[in-house]
């Protein structure tokens, strides 16, 4: 029995042996910059999308990622792979809002406050964010949303009145809006020095979710959270354009059913980690509650303006996306 199983494992050894050799002649390896903790479930699921990719391909793509903002820093990689530095990555999108405001569509506060409103609402703007993308020489290949946004603090906050002059972390220019419309200080940082920046004092509140907060270890730092669902933002992995068009039709589908297939289980696992994550934070000593009714309203008001705003900014197009996501 022993000895059978022995040159089983050796034979499944060489036959892994010849899948390998036949196919690393021809295969073709693409490093992925992403931005967020390895053990955080955007990272698993670029790993799951890479796996797929190589199965799907026989073997012909061979996708390596580097999370954390090893190989890029989050705020480096849009330009990275729209220069072709590396050709595919994964970016907190509505980052770049400031230079291209469709792409603020998913940071609308109180628009889609839930997974299935989310999904409808990037129903709603997915081709037109894919032509915006198109302009800067990307393509999408899946997004994946975060849980709802809300406000983390080192005190009790109960409206506006106790954030006035508060050093607040913001990841884009939708969050830093918000922040100065509650008269406090923004000041842009990325997830990964998140930590450091409220180590050092730079920020004493953020808005997220819970899994930012999870990641990070905001409890050695900040006492509260407010929930609010304001948003549920998402990141994408994309592809620089000119090396999506030079793939041959097979490896191209083969890509595109990864990312399907590994979009839909990130946004399930997304939905199925956003209590868990709560639960996280009170396990670690925070307090976590919904927000105040007067806070609410005056998020709500300040929401109202936002959403306003980026209609103006982005025109026709905006209004056509509320247009389509009111008539779902
Ligand atoms: N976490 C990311 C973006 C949204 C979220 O929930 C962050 O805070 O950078």
């Amino acid at each position: 029995m022993k000895q059978y199983k022995i040159s089983m494992t050796t034979m499944a050894a060489a036959a892994a042996l010849l899948v390998i050799s036949a196919t690393s002649a021809s295969a073709e390896e693409w490093d992925m910059p992403m931005a967020y903790a390895a053990t955080n479930y955007h990272s698993e699921h670029g790993v799951i999308f890479a796996d797929k990719v190589r199965e799907y391909t026989g073997g012909e793509l061979d996708i390596t990622t580097h999370p954390g903002g090893s190989l890029f820093k989050g705020d480096e990689i849009k330009r990275a792979v729209q220069t072709g530095q590396a050709p595919i990555g994964e970016r907190f999108m509505s980052a770049h809002a400031n230079e291209a405001p469709l792409l603020g569509w998913d940071n609308l506060p109180f628009l889609a406050t839930t997974y299935e409103e989310n999904e409808k609402l990037w129903q709603a703007a997915k081709e037109k964010v894919n032509a915006q993308l198109a302009d800067l020489n990307l393509v999408a290949l899946y997004t994946c949303p975060w849980p709802g946004q809300g406000f983390y603090f080192n005190k009790e906050v109960n409206s506006s009145a106790d954030t006035q002059g508060v050093k607040f972390r913001s990841y884009n220019s939708a969050t830093a809006t918000f922040a100065k419309e509650l008269g406090m200080l923004p000041v842009q940082v990325e997830a990964a020095e998140l930590s450091q920046a409220l180590a050092t004092g730079v920020a004493e509140s953020f808005i997220s979710s819970g899994s930012t907060g999870y990641d990070r270890k905001v409890w050695e730092h900040l006492s509260h959270y407010y929930k609010v669902n304001a948003w549920l933002p998402r990141n994408y992995v994309i592809v620089n354009k000119d090396v999506y068009e030079g793939l041959s039709d097979d490896i191209r589908s083969a890509l595109h059913r990864a990312a399907d297939e590994t979009g839909a289980d990130c946004a399930a696992e997304s939905a199925r980690l956003a209590n868990w994550y709560f639960e996280q934070l009170e396990g670690n000593g925070m307090i976590v509650q919904d927000a105040g009714s007067a806070f609410l309203k005056e998020l709500k008001a300040i929401g109202a303006k936002m959403q306003d705003e980026w209609l103006e900014m982005v025109g026709a197009d905006g209004q056509a996306i509320i247009d389509a996501y009111d008539k779902m």
